[in-house]
């Protein structure tokens, strides 16, 4: 099996620590659809990674089919519940997490435009959403050991790929200091082999 990404894409991170702790053996080819000569759009009309490409060279995209994929390939290290409440559960902090890292994205992608064209309404929406999300995010972990149930599982990798890209991408905000227990539950998860092969590398 191959995937298709990027070392900075969080999305990406998210299938790659799904494929480490389900010991899926994969080939990782790095390709940025920024790049003029990108293979991507010809896997994934959306021109977006990560994608993977399955033994009968099906193009499976977005990250979230990818991990669906992935967790009812291997019955190792289950990391999406059978019960429907409790995967419900799971894929609602996903989405969450994901869409706490499509808000950071559009920060960033905004802040790269030339100052004239910017739209600080716009950066203020994104940032309102990354700000409500980290705080529902805090709010729900509590004081227990994983987001959702009482195992590790998707939420937490969800979880993590999003506080790793806010590390990343927008350093000063200072999540660690308003919100304790989202960085213990951080700590925790950087000790993860998962976590530590796919951190990425310095913007
Ligand atoms: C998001 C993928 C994405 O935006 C998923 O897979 O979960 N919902 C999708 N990927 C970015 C790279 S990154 O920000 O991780 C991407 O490929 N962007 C290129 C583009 O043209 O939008």
């Amino acid at each position: 099996m191959k995937l298709i990404g990027t070392p900075t894409s969080p999305y990406t991170r998210k299938t790659r620590v799904v494929l480490a702790e389900k010991r899926i053996e994969y080939e990782f080819v790095i390709d940025s659809s920024h790049e003029a000569k990108t293979q991507v759009p010809n896997y994934n009309p959306l021109g977006k990674v990560p994608v993977l490409i399955i033994d009968d060279e099906t193009a499976v995209f977005d990250s979230r089919v990818i991990v669906e994929y992935l967790d009812s390939a291997s019955p190792v290290a289950k990391l999406i519940p059978e019960d429907t409440r409790q995967r419900i559960q799971v894929r609602r902090w996903e989405a969450l997490a994901d869409g706490c890292t499509d808000a950071t994205v559009a920060v960033v992608t905004e802040k790269r435009r030339p100052a004239n064209l910017q739209s600080a309404d716009w950066v203020t929406r994104q940032q309102g959403k990354i700000d409500r999300a980290l705080k529902v995010m805090s709010d729900e972990l509590a004081a227990r050991n994983w987001c959702s149930g009482e195992f590790f599982n998707l939420s937490d990798i969800a979880v993590g790929c999003c506080l790793g890209f806010l590390d990343l991408r927008l350093p000063d905000l200072a999540w660690r200091k308003t919100y304790p227990n989202l960085a213990k539950l951080a700590e925790k998860l950087a000790q993860r082999p998962s976590f530590r092969d796919t951190a990425p590398p310095a913007a």
